[in-house]
């Protein structure tokens, strides 16, 4: 991508010294032929679109039916994360843990610095400052993203609160975080997504593509921020945040942690089913959460995203209305199809594609005409539920924390923790077949504690450690649970219908928080009784039911094993208490 808008400008605000010095030597390695410094501003999006359309780098959708949206279409060697290529870099190996790739800061500075000496010659480097969370909450912290991608800018402009406010917050507080990213020659032979907790720093190079690009989402929000978080006291989670009203007009707020791909932001959009009349879900967040203990012993939440980098495939009427019509405008689509008349097509969608995600005439032959990581990314503000509470510095106070998976088998349909530190084994326990959304194999069941395998910017055993010591502070700690919407019967269908539906599952829930639902005891923990679940006006056979709510005893004593297998990863440092959970889980299963 070239320069696309080739003025140089300057700052309004006094930028502290540190920071300057850090941007200073970035544009002095990377030699940009411009510096554009991002106000945030409708008529700085306006020129960046302009550009990127006559750069045709945009293709602008059809007006009347998609206004102010556009269609991307990445390298087609750029469509996912790289988690192969993505280090975190402390000082001391062991700090990183067996769940990330580690590189020697040393080493990695110089690395990275050799690939970026140069790399924006000819283009405009832009320096991207951003809040994440509220602009006048304590628990926000900002960044400074410097990018040569214009589309990262504007992407960057949805997903966070971009531009001059964030600027001001950082004159006031230098404390930012450090980012320095470019495409380079996006060539996945000189691509590196490395981040230095210890110096609140980011280097990402190679990739223009979501996690990889996009700073303040993946390496900021959850890499960088899961390390303060642990020095701070609160979690940075891979977690969506709603607003659950029941008919009587109470609210309970709910954090969910599934892994990439496996329902977050369906879940946060939920459109009740009418069979349930008076259930209202709002969105506070589709994808990351900020956990902070209050002084009241609650556990606060708030989402540090502004908007919804979210997967398109499986996207309708019926399986997410609001979503479907979220995206109708000012939508920036990355790797979907068209149809014949121009608008955006994807698998799911109904109706037929046209030209496919690479700009090729669809052949069915040739797999998906979406790419299955396609995405679209969108204001929060533009969903039709969105929840006012979004912008509260405070946050909200959590009733329940849900963990889930994408299992074919074994997991039943919802079952809940004991108590806090049972419900940190089960976090840890999460395991899901993976998905189009890092590069790699997809449908391979792996282990993906918390959600969190990816992002977690330190060693797991201390982050187990740091969620056990965490809920000691809390006197009135939301609820654990675990779910699984993704059993399949042996024809390979889902057992259960999933999407608005999972609202039976979430009413059931929060009636456990209110101490108002029937459960059964099992080894794995409670689980609703057939009664308890409603079922008002499904159709599900008895025999499906009954699947989705039974324990296999010798498939969870498997489980416990391959379970143990797996923690010995983590040596010395895994937490006492979770080995006796653990050790507890097997006695009960017995
Ligand atoms: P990331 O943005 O990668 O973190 O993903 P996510 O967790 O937000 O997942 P998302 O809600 O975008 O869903 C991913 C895919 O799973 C989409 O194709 C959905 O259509 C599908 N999906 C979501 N919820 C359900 C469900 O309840 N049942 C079934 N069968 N599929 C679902
Ligand atoms: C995920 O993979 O979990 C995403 C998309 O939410 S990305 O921004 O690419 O990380
Ligand atoms: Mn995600």
């Amino acid at each position: 991508m070239s320069a696309v808008i080739p003025t140089h400008n300057t700052p309004t605000l006094a930028i502290p010294t540190g920071l300057r010095q850090w941007i200073d030597s970035a544009i002095a390695l990377t030699t940009p032929a411009a510096v554009h410094w991002c106000t945030g501003s409708a008529k700085e999006a306006k020129a960046l679109t302009k550009a990127l359309v006559e750069a045709k780098a945009f293709h602008p959708l059809p007006a009347d039916r998609f206004p102010n949206s556009y269609l991307y279409r990445s390298n087609p060697n750029d469509v996912a994360r790289t988690e192969h290529l993505t280090f975190v870099c402390t000082e001391k190996a062991d700090d990183a843990g067996p769940n990330n790739v580690w590189m020697d800061p040393v080493a990695a500075h110089a690395k990275m610095d050799a690939l970026f000496a140069g790399a924006m010659a000819g283009r405009t480097l832009y320096v991207v400052p951003y809040c994440m969370g509220p602009i006048d909450s304590p628990y926000s912290r900002c960044g400074i993203e410097i990018t040569d991608s214009a589309y990262v800018v504007l992407n960057m402009r949805l997903m966070t609160r971009m531009g001059t406010a964030a600027l001001e917050r950082i004159s006031r507080d230098p404390s930012c975080v450090k980012g320095l990213h470019s495409v380079g020659d996006v060539n996945p032979d000189r691509r590196f997504i490395m981040h230095f907790p210890e110096e609140l720093a980011i280097k990402s190079f190679g990739s223009g593509y979501g996690g990889n690009a996009l700073l303040g989402k993946k390496c900021h929000a959850l890499r960088i921020a899961s390390w303060q978080g642990r020095s701070e006291g609160w979690l940075a989670e891979h977690m969506l945040l709603l607003a659950l009203e029941s008919p009587s007009g109470e609210t309970h707020y709910v954090a969910a942690a599934f892994p990439s791909a496996c329902g977050k932001t369906n879940l946060a959009m939920l459109v009740p089913p009418d069979a349930l009349p008076g259930w209202k879900v709002r969105t506070l967040g589709d994808d990351i959460a900020w956990l902070h203990p209050g002084p009241d012993g609650r556990l606060w939440a708030i989402n540090p995203e502004a908007g919804y980098f979210g997967v398109a495939p499986g996207t309708n009427a019926k399986s997410n209305r609001n979503a479907f019509e979220m995206v109708k405008r000012d939508t920036l689509f990355t790797n979907v199809a068209l149809t014949a008349s121009g608008d955006p097509w994807w698998e799911g969608l109904g109706g037929t594609p046209s030209i496919d995600w690479q700009g090729q005439p669809y052949t069915p032959g040739n797999g998906p005409a979406a790419h299955p990581n396609s995405r679209f990314t969108v204001a929060a503000k533009n969903n039709p539920c969105y929840a006012a509470e979004s912008d509260d510095p405070n946050g909200v106070p959590l009733s329940a924390i849900i963990f889930g998976g994408r299992r074919r088998s074994l997991a039943p349909l919802v079952f809940e923790a004991l108590d806090w530190a049972h419900g940190v084994l089960i976090g840890a326990s999460v395991a899901s077949e993976t998905t189009a959304a890092i590069t790699g194999q997809v449908g391979v069941l792996r282990r993906d504690p918390m959600a969190m395998k990816p992002f977690c910017g330190y060693h797991f055993a201390d982050y187990w450690r740091h969620w056990l010591n965490l809920g000691h502070t809390l006197t009135r700690p939301p609820k654990i649970f675990h779910v699984n919407w993704f059993r399949q019967n042996d024809a390979g269908q889902f057992l259960w219908p999933g999407f608005g539906d999972n609202l039976r599952v979430l009413k059931w829930i929060t009636e456990r928080v209110n101490g108002t639902a029937a459960a059964k005891d099992t080894p794995i923990g409670p689980m609703p009784t057939r009664a308890a679940l409603d079922t008002t006006g499904l159709t599900l056979s008895e025999d499906a039911l009954s699947e989705l709510l039974t324990v296999d005893r010798a498939g969870w004593r498997a489980e416990a094993a391959l379970l143990k297998a797996d923690f010995a990863a983590y040596g010395e440092r895994l937490p006492a208490a979770l080995t006796h959970q653990l050790e507890a889980l097997v006695h009960r299963l017995g």
